[in-house]
């Protein structure tokens, strides 16, 4: 199949002015090609370019606001809001970020609460933000129902990201951002598009039984990484970004978009903490006694998350981004419509 290279200034500018000619305005289109093009560069497909339609999808539905103006509201508690105003969380997040660390920086730890979003994003470039702040950070939100919890059968929780980053001055930070089932359901729409079976063990079909058909899988239920502590973490991610916040769960997202092929609409927990503050002087260094835990682990051979992922964003930086004939064939057809 016939590949074409793209710098990522060059992708990052066709995937914006894709968003633009949709009714998006510029703080969404470029906060949105942003995102997807950083998924492209870093090797995640399943937040990559493909996501493009179904962000097209739900503007062209009516269920996310294409000019939504954030507004990002600061008291003197540790509670940053922002209130998205319906529109995509990309740019509302980047907004609620200075106030988050400005906040974190002042009380050694602080909370930014996303409300009434559509968030379809991978979490680790959020993170990212807050590592390069020298913040520690964690970052959740639900999704739409479609994970069962273990032991039952149902759609119910969504694939619930939970991200994790440390920062690593003068070093990539150390970041972990996953689904909270097997797999996030992008990785099934791409099993799906490539006519290839699942893994066993990632869903049950519509009957409850196991399936490796990324179809069956899709109109069945994932299942959630780790049996019963995956279920717990996702069960966790509902309330905390959920309910706690006063937003949607993912069954009442699913509820009021009434299909999974849009992007859903919910809130976002964000946790951001300041490393210096903590261990006050006892032990030592935290940022050297992290190094050490570190070494310990790739000593063993074990990689740290997010390396692979790194190592591809350098190899982009240095190389430009490469899409095969059917994603430049898309990408020539949106900018068509
Ligand atoms: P993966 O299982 O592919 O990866 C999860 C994490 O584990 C990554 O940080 C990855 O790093 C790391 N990792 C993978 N293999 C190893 C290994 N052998 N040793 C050490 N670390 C490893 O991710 P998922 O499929 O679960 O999720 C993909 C994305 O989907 C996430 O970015 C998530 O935010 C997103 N998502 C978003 C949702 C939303 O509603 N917005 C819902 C669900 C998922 P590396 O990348 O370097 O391989
Ligand atoms: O891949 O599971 C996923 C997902 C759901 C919403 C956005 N990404």
């Amino acid at each position: 199949m016939t590949e074409t290279t793209l710098t990522i200034s060059e992708l990052t500018e066709r995937v914006r002015e894709i968003f633009e000619r949709s009714g998006l305005t510029p703080l969404h289109a470029g906060a949105l090609a942003r995102v997807i093009v950083a998924g492209e560069r870093d090797a995640c497909k399943s937040h990559g370019i493909y996501r493009i339609e179904g962000c097209l999808r739900t503007v062209k539905a009516g269920k996310v606001s294409p000019d939504a103006e954030p507004d990002v509201a600061t008291d003197d508690t540790a509670i940053v809001r922002v209130d998205a105003k319906g529109g995509f969380s990309v740019a509302a997040f980047e907004m609620g970020v200075p106030a988050l660390a400005e906040r974190t920086q002042k009380l050694g730890m602080a909370a930014m609460v996303i409300n009434d979003c559509t968030h379809f994003s991978a979490l680790w470039p959020e993170i990212e933000m807050l590592t390069e702040r020298n913040l520690v950070g964690m970052a959740m939100c639900p999704s739409y129902a479609s994970v069962a919890p273990t032991g039952g059968t149902e759609a119910l929780f969504g694939t619930n990201p939970f991200a994790f980053g440390w920062p690593r001055p003068g070093n990539d930070p150390y970041v972990f951002d996953f689904a909270t089932s097997v797999a996030a359901r992008g990785e099934i729409e791409l099993h799906r598009r490539a006519g290839d079976q699942l893994p066993e063990g990632w869903a049950v079909d519509a009957d409850g039984n196991p399936t490796t058909d990324p179809q069956a899988a899709l109109d069945g239920a994932m299942l959630p990484f780790g049996g019963h502590k995956g279920s717990a973490i996702s069960a966790m991610i509902e309330l905390m970004a959920g309910v706690m916040i006063g937003d949607l769960t993912s069954p009442e997202s699913l509820a009021k978009l009434g299909m999974t092929t849009l992007s859903p609409s919910h809130g976002e927990l964000i946790l951001a903490f300041d490393p210096a503050r903590f261990a006050a002087g006892r032990a030592g260094d935290p940022m050297a006694r992290a190094e050490t835990l570190f070494d310990a682990i790739t000593g063993q051979g074990a990689r740290l998350p997010s390396q692979r992922r790194f190592a591809a964003r350098k190899k982009a930086q240095a190389d430009g981004v490469t899409l095969n004939a059917d994603e430049m064939a898309m990408l020539e057809r949106l900018k068509a419509e």
